[in-house]
C-alpha cells in the first residue's frame, strides 16, 4: 500500500445541521493516524484545507451555499489530484459528503489520465441523487452523486473537466435506505446500481458485497466514498442525519474486509462525521475501528480458501 496522506475538509457548508466541520479533529482525536500505523502503513497528516465559513443562509433556487460549496470542492480537487500525483492514497476527512464532488472529479481525472479503471462504492444511508429540483432541503450533501452523473450546476459538474466526471457503470451503492420521493425516479433515469438495506436483508453482507466488488481487477482503482451514515443509527449516532436500519456492526466489518480483500482501494473519503450529534466521540472510534479494517486488518493472518 502507498503512503496514505489524511487531509481534513472542516465544512459543512453542504448540510443544513451544523457539526461535520468537527469531522476532522474527531477522527483526530480518535487516533486514525494511530489506528492505521499499527498495521504497518505508512500514514502521513496533511492538516485541514482552509475554506469559506458556513453563512447559514436558506437555499437559492434549491441549492444552498453553492458559492461556499464550489470553493471547497474546488479546494479538495486540487488537494486530491497532489496527493494521487505523489503517488499516494488520498484519505479525505469531511466534512459533509457534498465534498465528494471534488474529490471523486480528481480521483476520475487520474484515472483517465493513467488508464486506470475507476470503481466508486458509494457507502451511504442516502442515495445523494437529488437536484436543485427534487431536493426536500436544499442540501448540496443530498446531490453529490447526480453532480458526478453530470446533473446539477455547471460549477459541481464541471470540476474535473469533464462532464460527467464519472459513468453510471463506474458506481454502486451499498446500504442505501432513504430516497426522497422525486430522488427515487431520478436515482432510476441515471442508471446507478443500487444495493439498499433490502437487498441486503434478503442476500446478506457477504453475498452484496460480491456482487458490488464484481469484476475489479489489476488495472482497477477502487474509490470508497463512505457517508458514516452508512451505519446503523443506534451504532453510530455522531451524524446530522440518522437513518434507523442500517448494517449492524458485523456487517459494517465484513464490508470493509471485503473491501480491503480486493487490494485495490485507492483512495478514500470519509464523510458526515458530526461531533455534535455523537456521545463521547463512540462513532469516530468506531469509524477509525472500520478504516483500519478497510486497509487490511484483520483478525487472524487469513489463507485465501480460509480462516486461520
Ligand atoms: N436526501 C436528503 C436531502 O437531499 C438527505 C441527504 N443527507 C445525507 N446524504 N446525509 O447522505 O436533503
Ligand atoms: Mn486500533
Ligand atoms: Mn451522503
Ligand atoms: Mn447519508
Amino acid at each position: 500500500m502507498n503512503k496514505i496522506r489524511m487531509m481534513g475538509a472542516p465544512t459543512d457548508v453542504g448540510a443544513s445541521r451544523r457539526g461535520a466541520s468537527m469531522g476532522p479533529a474527531a477522527l483526530r482525536v480518535a487516533e486514525l493516524q494511530r489506528g492505521l500505523q499499527q498495521h504497518g502503513l505508512e500514514v502521513v497528516d496533511g492538516g485541514d484545507l482552509a475554506g469559506p465559513a458556513n453563512p447559514q443562509q436558506p437555499p437559492v433556487q434549491g441549492l444552498r451555499h453553492l458559492d461556499q460549496v464550489v470553493q471547497w470542492n474546488q479546494t479538495v480537487y486540487a488537494a486530491v489530484e497532489h496527493s494521487l500525483r505523489a503517488g499516494e492514497v488520498p484519505l479525505l476527512m469531511g466534512g459533509d459528503h457534498a465534498l465528494a464532488v471534488g474529490s471523486i472529479a480528481a480521483v476520475a481525472r487520474h484515472c483517465r489520465e493513467q488508464g486506470k479503471d475507476l470503481r466508486v462504492l458509494w457507502l451511504d444511508a442516502h442515495a445523494d441523487a437529488n437536484t436543485s429540483q427534487s431536493t426536500p432541503t436544499g442540501n448540496i450533501h443530498g446531490m453529490p452523486v447526480a453532480c458526478l452523473l453530470g446533473v446539477g450546476p455547471a460549477e459541481l459538474t464541471g470540476i474535473g473537466g469533464q462532464v460527467p466526471a464519472l459513468q453510471p457503470q463506474q458506481i454502486c451503492q451499498v446500504g442505501i435506505r432513504s430516497v426522497d420521493r422525486e430522488e427515487k425516479r431520478h436515482l432510476r433515469e441515471l442508471g446507478v446500481r443500487v444495493y439498499d438495506m433490502r437487498h441486503i436483508d434478503e442476500h446478506g453482507m457477504r453475498v452484496t458485497m460480491e456482487q458490488a466488488l464484481a469484476g475489479i481487477g489489476p488495472d482497477t482503482h477502487l474509490h470508497v466514498s463512505f457517508d458514516v451514515d452508512f451505519l446503523d443509527s443506534a451504532l453510530a449516532p455522531g451524524v446530522g442525519t440518522a437513518v434507523p436500519g442500517g448494517p449492524t456492526y458485523r456487517e459494517a466489518q465484513l464490508c470493509m474486509e471485503m473491501i480491503a480483500d480486493t487490494g485495490r482501494l485507492a483512495s478514500l473519503d470519509v464523510m458526515e462525521l458530526n461531533p455534535a450529534c455523537d456521545v463521547r466521540n463512540q462513532t469516530a472510534e468506531l469509524v477509525v475501528d472500520l478504516v483500519e479494517s478497510l486497509f487490511g486488518k484483520s483478525t487472524l493472518i487469513r489463507r485465501p480458501e480460509g480462516p486461520y
